[in-house]
């Protein structure tokens, strides 16, 4: 068997234990007199702070709830791929689900928007957007669609371009270029408005689609990128910060009625307390990340951002945009980023 199969399948192996161990602790839980017995999906390898910190969540919220409510986290997609998980979620096949608001955006289309290509130009502008009206009015368009989300998204990051091919450089630079991007309509029209030639694939599908160069690169926060290991099918980043990302919580509307309002409480509680802890672990780990992928082998390409912001308007995408949008959601998020 060749090193990196072995790799990919201990990776499995890991992977399949970590899923065999959930199912025995759902039993388990039973039998230590859990009234309900959650399922808590991610698309996240088990080592990033997504997962980390919704560990302690699940923790704190057992010990806070005496034990009435135990919830198994599947990470790494065991339970599907993100596209599935949304479905799983409305269906009440898991319980609580952290989703990308890009591709939440298949589903609630104003999720897209805080990806609106260089929209935000640092951390402040993203959480003052986030935890105020601009954020409020997306959540309840989430509401709307029937699921429960909790208040405070989490921190997927600033996306950056990386390569085994070409070094992106400049807006030229990207043009033909074959990117993988997550199955999520503004990222798809980012990159096509650039010029690019973007391909939407689940993020379970990522590391074979490099690796079998079925796509150039892909779009992702250094987080990702590490957890991941995309390191090991990729050669180049360029630092575009061409979107932030986030993750939402959310959950199967009718598990959350479900639940005494007490045992409801506690637990939006301790997910909301995780993910502000889980937004500053992502913005260490992407300050600290780049030597650590660098001594992997990574060239970083740093890329004047407002070439590629001007590429983007010149294009139509932010005329395009806020025409599907509709101005009120457009101005909230004006409101706080400025003239985009
Ligand atoms: O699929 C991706 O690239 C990821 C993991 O960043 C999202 O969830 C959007």
């Amino acid at each position: 068997m060749t090193k990196e199969a072995t790799k990919t399948s201990s990776r499995r192996r890991v992977l399949s234990g970590l899923a065999a161990l959930p199912l025995v602790s759902i039993v388990s839980s039973r039998a230590r007199g859990a009234e309900f017995v959650w399922k808590y999906a991610t698309g996240q390898d088990p080592t990033h702070p997504v997962n980390l910190r919704a560990a302690e969540a699940i923790a704190r919220i057992r010990e806070a709830t005496g034990g009435r409510v135990e919830i198994n986290l599947f990470p790494a997609n065991q339970l599907g791929s993100d596209t599935d998980l949304i479905s799983q979620a409305r269906s009440g096949g898991v319980e609580i689900l952290n989703i990308s608001s890009s591709i939440l955006a298949t589903l609630v289309p104003s999720c897209g928007m805080l990806n609106t290509g260089f929209a935000f130009p640092d951390y402040d502008h993203v959480w003052r957007a986030m935890d105020g009206a601009f954020g409020d009015h997306v959540r309840a368009q989430i509401v709307k669609s029937g699921l429960f989300v909790t208040d405070k998204i989490w921190n997927n990051g600033f996306r950056q371009v990386s390569s085994s091919t070409r070094k992106i450089t400049t807006p030229d630079s990207i043009k033909g270029f074959k990117i993988r991007v997550p199955v999520a309509p503004m990222l798809t029209s980012l990159f096509q408005s650039l010029g690019a030639s973007p391909t939407p694939i689940n993020f379970n599908e990522v590391y074979s689609a490099l690796q079998t160069k079925i796509v150039e690169g892909q779009e992702n926060a250094l987080p990702l990128i590490y957890t991941t290991k995309l390191y090991e099918v990729q050669t180049s980043i360029a630092m575009t910060d061409h979107v932030w990302d986030g993750f939402w919580v959310v959950g199967n509307r009718r598990a959350f009625a479900g639940l005494p309002a007490d045992l409801r409480a506690i637990v939006a509680k301790e997910i909301d307390r995780s993910a502000i802890e889980q937004r500053q672990d992502v913005v260490k780990l992407s300050d600290t990340l780049r030597a650590d992928l660098q001594a992997k082998g990574i060239t970083f390409v740093d890329v004047d951002r407002a070439a590629f912001r001007d590429t983007l308007g010149k294009s139509g995408f932010y005329k395009n945009w806020q025409a599907k949008f509709g101005d009120e959601l457009w101005n909230k998020l004006q409101d706080v980023v400025g003239p985009l």
